[in-house]
């Protein structure tokens, strides 16, 4: 046992315990929230360093408190690897999350009331798109495009023109945080391009699936600002990135700080400069990659046992099960029935569910986390047929257990990366 661990075992025994249990957890359970991830044991230290003992804010250079030799160091280095894997000009890499990423862009670009496209949240859209209970939803005038039910959950390119040419937003928004489709950057592009507005992605979920090159790149199809949380299917520690064009660096910049944020925690954009090495591996190519098979796989086997996806399939890492339609069950319901066999999902609103929140439809799985213990498609097909099991039929306690021991089983051949062996 390592000296930190001892001293938090001795030191504080009820929160020792509680970490222990949520190691068990996560080492004999299978983790299919898409995005959930596990990182990197070198990440895992340096997020626990003395990093986070330092205050550092501002920007490497031109910082208000002294001490920040090796603080610049690191964040250059993270804001350098941000760029050279996504192919842009600039990085900030002091957002805290996903949240204050995002408003940090509106806040650099919008005045309050000005418009924005962007995807209806239950169409896949997240809440920091605007949703109304939002605070950024009350701030700007967020207007929703919605997915089409007929064509397996794509978007309507000439519908969006339409709306865009009416609504005059000053940004174009695409990314989604529940849609198993691939966004097509050079439409959301054409249309920004032809109302004037800037053309902003939050590829927060598929983050890590653009840096290993298994799908495209908005920069690549001349997008302005791209954001992204760094702990989904990227693999880094719980952090954001604000990446764009050299023109708008300035704005960005002051938006997250001095605007939005005080100190930077430079633990975390530490610990994101050592995954965002080990996202520039080869060896992470190969796991982005399987990411999208193992889900490509997980969806047909599910299918194939009677599932319904709401769109009929996947291009990427994420599946949204209808769960009343298929199972007679909500998604509160399958999301439990599913824990009680140690199999972890979230349950999901699906396009205009007539459901609430806290009951939908549905339920949304998917694979970086199985890929990252190095689960690949006969482990999805094991998947589906516990997920199966366990849903298509009401359950005894008892049966439950039984397939709970088949999990934890299974799960005995994949160890989880970061998680000391039991
Ligand atoms: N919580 C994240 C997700 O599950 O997609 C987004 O905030």
């Amino acid at each position: 046992m390592d000296d930190y661990r001892r001293e938090l075992m001795e030191g504080d025994p009820e929160v020792f315990e509680l970490l222990r249990g949520e190691e068990r957890r996560q080492q004999s359970g299978v983790e299919l929230i898409p995005s959930e991830n596990y990182t990197w044991p070198a990440v895992l230290a340096t997020l626990g360093s003395v990093f986070t003992n330092k205050y550092s804010e501002g920007y490497p250079g031109r910082r208000y408190y002294g001490g920040q030799e090796f603080t610049d160091g690191v964040e250059n280095l993270a804001r350098e690897r941000a760029c050279s894997l996504f192919r842009c000009e600039h990085a900030n890499v002091q957002p805290l999350s996903g949240s204050p990423m995002n408003q940090a862009v509106y806040l650099a670009f919008l005045e309050p009331g000005d418009t924005v496209l962007a995807m209806d949240l239950s169409h896949g859209g997240h809440l920091t798109h605007g949703d109304p209970v939002s605070h950024m939803g009350r701030l700007f005038n967020f207007v929703r495009y919605k997915t089409r039910p007929g064509e397996a959950g794509r978007v309507d390119f000439d519908e969006l023109m339409k709306l865009a040419r009416l609504s005059k937003p000053r940004i174009v928004l695409c990314g989604t945080t529940s849609s198993p489709r691939v966004d097509d950057y050079a439409a959301y592009r054409r249309v920004a391009e032809e109302v004037g507005a800037l053309a902003m992605a939050d590829v927060s979920h598929v983050g890590g699936l653009i840096a290993g090159g298994a799908l495209e790149n908005p920069f690549d199809h001349g997008f302005d600002v791209v954001t992204t949380t760094t702990h989904k299917s990227l693999r880094g520690p719980r952090g954001g990135l604000v990446l764009c064009r050299k023109e708008l660096a300035k704005a960005v910049d002051r938006s997250v700080f001095p605007g939005l944020q005080g100190g930077p925690h430079m633990n975390a954009i530490a610990a994101m400069a050592v995954a965002l090495r080990k996202a520039a591996e080869p060896g992470f190519r190969e796991y982005a990659a399987q990411v999208i098979s193992n889900a490509a796989e997980l969806a047909t086997s599910l299918i194939d046992a009677g599932a319904a996806l709401v769109t009929g399939g996947t291009d990427n890492h994420l599946i949204v099960l209808d769960c009343v339609l298929a199972y007679g069950m909500d998604g509160r319901a399958a999301e439990e029935t599913l824990d009680a066999i140690g199999i972890t999902v979230n349950k999901q609103v699906i396009p205009d569910d007539p459901n609430p929140p806290l009951r939908p439809s549905g339920i949304r799985l998917g694979t970086p986390a199985a890929t990252a213990r190095g689960m690949k498609e006969d482990s999805m097909r094991e998947l589906a047929g516990f997920m199966t099991a366990a849903l298509e039929r009401p359950m005894q306690p008892r049966e439950l257990a039984r397939l709970a021991e088949a999990v934890a089983a299974f799960c005995a051949a994949f160890p989880t990366p970061g998680v000391p062996r039991m």
